[in-house]
């Protein structure tokens, strides 16, 4: 299964600078350039700052009042024609605009099976989904020994960068970014760099697999490393018992991922990526319509495929715990927030309770990560208030979810 990216942060120098002079002076125009100007700092000259300048020129060319027509629309198109052009750089589309997710570099044969006993090492970012379902599954089957972790950071040119030090988060023990726990690199493009069959000019996504004997990289695709985790290091696994994805629930597992990759998992960030009307319209419908499928769905089910908690639950999950904190804001899926969807929601903070799921959940990193990050989408790096029942107290509320596995359970005794 293919998966979408974020995309590499352009580095807001250039083009947020014109937007600023914008909002600078369509909204505060009546402050005083003169005023600015002749500001002295106790530290001595500096440089005029660039909001200053512009802000000075518009007022030369046009005065203090409100900006003309014309400023807006020469602008609105310098600024569209800009976003046009980072977009179908950083976003790449189809003919209609719609977004399209580049194919994942390294795969997995699967089922794979690894000599002796491989050395291998996760790197992840914690605001990536794609990411996030590792994490999950590599703490449900208990390998947190068996396959450490190293966790980057978004830095400011879009690449994944480590920080010098890990610094531990007594928070609840949620996971936080540092360093390069396996090859000492500053940022993840100098690991893939590192490959010992050569090095790689491709992008340097996370989640990646590192095979540490090998010097290569094992797999960078989510999906593979999923799977590989929850049947392949059983030797190693301090829960090997737990199979989140049993042989007989393997085509509804299939099927579900079929529905809820192209419509959800990558459905928001079609949405958020659409380059056309049309192509936003068409991934926001299809969305809606299958979050109501599943919102149905779950009525009577406690997990997709019934009472057992698989794969195609994990590779949800890490997209719903991001909707009302992004994309419902960020990549405008609007139409509803989850929160106003109860089955939803519920089965939401029931994997959210579940022993350990919790402490991969970083929100701030995670809201950080795409509001700071995705440039093209939100200019100004603002950051939204996270929205309330988001946050860890609102999911740790009741689910009772598990009364519809006992229903279930007695609908099968009085069948028999
Ligand atoms: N197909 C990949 C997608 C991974 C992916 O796109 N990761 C993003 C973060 S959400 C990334 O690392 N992007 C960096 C880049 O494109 O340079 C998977 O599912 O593992």
């Amino acid at each position: 299964m293919s998966s979408v990216s974020h995309f590499p942060i352009l580095s807001p120098t250039t083009t947020s600078t014109a937007v600023s002079a914008t909002k600078t002076n369509r909204f505060a125009c009546h402050v005083s350039t003169r005023m600015s100007l002749n500001q002295t700092t106790p530290r001595g000259p500096q440089l005029p700052n660039p909001k200053t300048i512009l802000s000075t020129i518009t007022n030369l060319l046009w005065g203090q009042s409100l900006p003309p027509g014309l400023l807006i629309s020469t602008v609105r198109t310098a600024w569209n024609s800009t976003w046009q052009l980072m977009m179908s750089q950083l976003a790449p589309s189809d003919s209609s605009g719609s977004y399209t997710r580049p194919a994942s570099k390294f795969r997995l044969n699967l089922p794979f099976t690894l000599q002796n006993s491989p050395k291998l090492h996760l790197y992840v970012g914690l605001p990536c989904p794609w990411a996030h379902r590792t994490l999950i599954v590599r703490a449900l089957k208990g390998l947190e020994d068996a396959v450490p972790v190293s966790i980057a950071g978004p830095g400011q040119d879009g690449s994944w960068e480590f920080k010098d030090i890990t610094t531990p988060n007594r928070d609840r023990n949620i996971l936080v970014p540092g360093k390069d726990n396996a090859n000492g690199c500053q940022n993840l493009k100098g690991v893939y760099g590192l490959r010992r069959a050569g090095g790689y000019d491709g992008r340097a996504t996370v989640p990646m697999l590192w095979d540490v004997e090998k010097k290569e990289v094992a797999c960078n695709e989510s999906y593979d490393i999923i799977e590989f985790f929850n049947s392949g290091l059983n030797g190693l696994a301090r829960n090997p018992g737990l199979d989140l994805s049993p042989k007989e629930l393997k085509g509804k597992i299939e099927e579900w991922n079929g529905v809820i990759y192209p419509n959800v998992n990558n459905g928001v960030y079609r949405c958020g990526f659409a380059q056309s009307q049309e192509a936003y319209d068409s991934a926001v419908n299809g969305l809606f319509t299958t979050l109501e499928i599943v919102e149905d769905h779950l009525a009577t089910s406690r997990y997709l495929c019934g009472d057992t908690l698989t794969l195609a639950d994990v590779c949800l999950f890490t997209t719903l715990i991001r909707f009302d904190i992004v994309y419902n804001v960020l990549f405008k899926c609007t139409k509803k927030k989850l929160i106003e969807y109860p089955n939803l929601h519920g089965y939401l903070r029931d994997m959210y309770q579940m022993p350990k799921v919790a402490g991969t959940c970083n929100f701030s990193a995670i809201m950080d990560g795409y509001y700071k990050v995705l440039f093209p989408l939100n200019p100004g790096s603002i950051s939204p208030v996270m929205p309330s029942g988001c946050e860890h107290e609102a999911l740790s509320t009741p689910h009772n979810r598990e009364s519809l596995s006992l229903a279930n359970k007695t609908t099968q005794v009085s069948v028999s």
